[in-house]
């Protein structure tokens, strides 16, 4: 009998001439190798791919128009075919879609159906669906999302048929087998439904509790707007949440990725543009400040305080002023619960706290809620989370998890309880309510719909700014200014100071011991504070170039960003003349110091360089696009990437660093400022900067990190080669880019992985900015094995180019020379 398995295989596909695109799959039809289910106008596709690399083969569908592959789902994720032998996809009795190797195998199926004459079809919004012949859907691929949510795509639980619906991660780029992170509704208990990103059992970040929403988008660069409708459906026996796009030409997708982020990515003119993605910053993680506590973005050192000040107190005093925030927040008068003596606190535009332990009702007024929740001694807090419904929601344990949202946000408002002896004091929220003023006010709960849904409504914030930024692009206006002292706003200001003393006392006196080295502006100090925590002191000397204004600038600029792949500042000291900012410490400095010594750089194997560029990339991309102001770093190097403890990078010194509104994207200026080797053609000589002079340095960098040599004062021999770029653009045309690769990671190198790396590389330092991808594009290229465009060739700079008046080698006394930031060159 197998043996006429096997014949028949034969057969089938020695008459199988060329591959087709099929619009349905029966028991009559199959797909085999090669093969292609397509959509009926074409949107999607579905057929065998290998990601990256990998030998191992796998059913997925993918958008078929567009010139990135871009898989959106996976059938035998956890089942690859290793190998090239042939497969079959087709309908087997009882209307099952069977996966099938040569031996009949089977590698994967769908679900057994009861009907007879049943096909399979791909719709145009990437659903694969099995149907009988009235066209009743019996199986879809919608019920089973691996890493990608498309329109029409939902989250949830199904309660009677035990099913969920949730985003998993795939391994890593190259393995769609089930990964690390899920996203998807709280499932553990019956709770107010709200979403959850984990790692296995612990939240890494979780979403506001759902609620309806529904948004026009303003697409201008389309010519066009758009709805989009998050649609929350909570019955007894199932809770779902789904978004939809009213314009069905847009492409749109969200994705759980294999390093816990979760990404939203729009499809413009060419490339995927990232929209999103979270965990934007610190205050995103889960639960950070505990119990009644709150974070805030703008304070770096003092991330968390409680939710009211006046009315709630540090658990752990002690913990709290070290920064740990792990007591979390308790009430200054505990509760007593004496004959509804006690009333609520509203507190106006929320993030709501996790409803894990909450019990709801769909139709509750919210005076209704309060009296409820006053009944019942163990009721902390009640709320209505969608201002499209009636919904009551009553916390029963502490509440964890809370955001004071910035103003204009407009997110829900919430009734906490309190003992009748705090309702004197004024909230610093909002003034205290009684259990009968507890009525929402009707225009404000209308503006909150915006912020109800953490994921869809950020989204869409960052949309619309997106979209009001493409519509300005045309006007090159801006003459950058550093942050000026009028930019400087009180809340600026309230980034932590530390007293000279302290500082003094933490570095030894600035003792020589103590000193890391010497940047352009000065010394680096390692210190440690008197809790034990190590920082690291830029001290500014007073002769460098790095005057008030530059202080200020890196004060201003980075107390403002949060992100994993940039250096921490914890505070500043101004103390007479002198000036000092103070960083978390970094144990592994910075990455010059490994890439470019011949010891240091055997630590740094194939795998940790390629993950030190992802993680530049995804620094500069907060800084160029997430961030809340958006930032021209304009000195990208080596030296200015420090490593942590896992050699994960971390980009620092902002001193140079320009925030551009949301009209600008190039500016042009007579004072360039940045480091040989890494500025661009257009900045270097004509002044002119934007993201894409921050893109010509990554791609250096990237250069510099797969040869381990620096751009700068390279000399080849015999070709007398004068700079790094040079060497590398002759090996690219000469078919032997890999002869680039450094030779202390030429052993743990993946081949194919160096040629693409230095391909991105050199997209990046195309000669007209216009050419080179944006940090978006430079992730999905580092992430996805798509085809990559052709590099056009780079300019060959040199230092004779470019007229320096005037650089910080004055106040230099260590290091290398090739390092320094230079801080003005003639523009021409
Ligand atoms: O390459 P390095 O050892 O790492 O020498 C430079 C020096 O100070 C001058 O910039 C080191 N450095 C700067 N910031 C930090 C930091 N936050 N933690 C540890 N080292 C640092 C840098």
């Amino acid at each position: 009998m197998e043996g006429v398995t096997i014949l028949l295989f034969s057969l089938l596909f020695l008459n199988k001439l060329y591959a087709a695109e099929l619009d349905t799959i029966s028991d009559l039809r199959f797909l085999t190798d090669g093969d292609t289910l397509v959509s009926a106008t074409g949107v999607f596709e579905l057929g065998f791919f290998q990601p990256g690399i990998s030998e191992n083969r796998y059913l997925g569908i993918w958008y078929k128009n567009i010139s990135v592959r871009t898989v959106v789902w996976v059938a035998n994720r956890n089942n690859p075919l290793i190998g090239g032998s042939p497969l079959v996809l087709k309908i087997v009795d009882q209307g099952i879609l069977r996966l099938t190797n040569n031996i009949s195998m089977t590698i994967w199926s769908s679900n057994k159906t009861t009907s007879e004459n049943t096909t399979a079809k791909l719709r145009d919004n990437g659903n694969l669906v099995v149907i009988d012949q009235h066209e009743n859907v019996l199986w879809q691929s919608f019920d089973y999302p691996t890493d990608t949510l498309l329109p029409g795509m939902k989250l949830g639980k199904d309660y009677l048929r035990n099913k969920e619906w949730c985003l998993s991660s795939w391994k890593s780029d190259q393995d769609p087998a089930l990964g690390e992170f899920t996203w998807g509704v709280e499932n553990d208990t019956r709770g107010y439904p709200q979403s959850k990103l984990k790692k296995g059992a612990s939240v890494i970040i979780r979403g506001a509790p759902w609620s309806n929403n529904q948004l026009t988008w303003d697409i201008d660069e389309f010519g066009k707007s758009t709805i989009f409708t998050s649609v929350v459906v909570i019955e007894e026996s199932s809770v779902s949440d789904m978004y939809n796009i009213e314009d069905k030409s847009i492409l749109f997708r969200i994705t759980l990725n294999s390093s816990e982020h979760l990404e939203q990515w729009l499809w413009v003119q060419n490339g995927w543009q990232n929209v999103l993605t979270s965990p934007v910053e610190a205050c995103d993680a889960y639960n950070i400040c505990n119990a009644y506590g709150t974070c805030s973005i703008k304070l770096s050192r003092d991330s968390c305080t409680c939710l009211d000040e006046k009315r709630f107190v540090p658990k752990n005093q002690k913990g709290w002023d070290r920064s740990d925030w792990s007591g979390g927040c308790i009430r200054r008068t505990p509760l007593e619960c004496k004959n509804g003596s006690e009333e609520f606190i509203k507190y106006s535009n929320v993030k709501l706290p996790d409803t894990k332990n909450t019990w709801f009702n769909m139709s509750m007024s919210i005076e209704e809620c309060g009296k409820r929740c006053l009944k019942n001694c163990s009721c902390m807090a009640y709320a209505n989370p969608d201002p499209t419904r009636s919904i009551c929601v009553l916390w029963f344990s502490d509440l964890l998890d809370i955001l004071l949202l910035p103003k204009g946000h407009g997110g829900p408002d919430i009734y906490v309880r309190m003992a009748s002896l705090e309702l004197q004091a004024p909230t610093e929220n909002s003034p205290p309510v009684s259990k009968n003023q507890g009525k929402a006010n009707i225009k404000m709960i209308l503006l909150v719909s915006f912020f109800a849904v953490l994921l869809i409504g950020s989204m869409i914030t960052i949309w619309l700014c997106y979209a009001r930024r493409k519509k300005n692009k045309a006007k090159p206006k801006w003459e950058g200014e550093l942050f000026s002292a009028s930019n400087i706003q009180e809340e600026d200001m309230e980034q932590a100071l530390f007293s000279f003393s302290t500082i003094a006392n933490a570095t030894s006196n600035f003792s020589l011991e103590n000193k890391l080295g010497e940047g352009g502006f000065g010394p680096v100090y390692k210190g440690m504070l008197e809790e034990g925590k190590e920082i690291a002191v830029k001290r500014l000397s007073k002769y460098s170039n790095q005057g008030p204004d530059e202080f200020q600038n890196e004060v201003i600029c980075i107390s403002k960003l949060q992100h994993r792949n940039l250096v921490k500042l914890l505070g500043c000291c101004v103390h007479g003349d002198e000036k000092l900012l103070i960083y978390e410490y970094m144990p592994n400095k910075s990455l010059d110091s490994f890439i470019f010594d011949k010891t240091q750089s055997m630590l740094l194997d194939w795998k940790t360089r390629f993950d030190i560029i992802k993680g530049i990339a995804r620094g500069l991309l907060y800084l160029h696009q997430d961030s809340r102001l958006r930032i021209i770093h304009r000195d990208v190097k080596a030296s200015n990437i420090l490593l942590d403890h896992d050699m994960n990078p971390k980009i620092s010194d902002f001193g140079l660093a320009r925030s551009f509104g949301g009209n600008e994207t190039y500016a042009n200026t007579q004072r360039v400022v940045g480091t040989y080797g890494y500025m661009s053609p257009e900045y270097a000589l004509d002044g002119l900067f934007s993201v894409k002079s921050d893109v010509y340095s990554f791609g250096v960098l990237v250069l510099e990190i797969v040869s381990g040599k620096r751009n700068r004062g390279f000399i080849t021999k015999p070709e007398n080669e004068i700079n790094l770029i040079k060497h590398v653009w002759r090996l690219y045309n000469e078919g032997s880019s890999l002869e680039l690769i450094d030779e202390t990671c030429a052993e743990s190198c993946h081949p194919p992985e160096v040629i693409r790396l230095i391909k991105v590389g050199l997209l990046c330092i195309q000669h007209n900015a216009d050419d080179r991808p944006n940090m978006s594009n430079v992730i999905m290229m580092l992430g996805s094995d798509g085809v990559l465009p052709e590099p056009k060739q780079p300019t060959f700079l040199i230092e004779n180019d470019l007229r320096v008046v005037n650089y910080s080698s004055s106040t230099f006394t260590g290091g290398s020379l090739n390092e320094l930031t230079i801080t003005e060159v003639n523009a021409r």
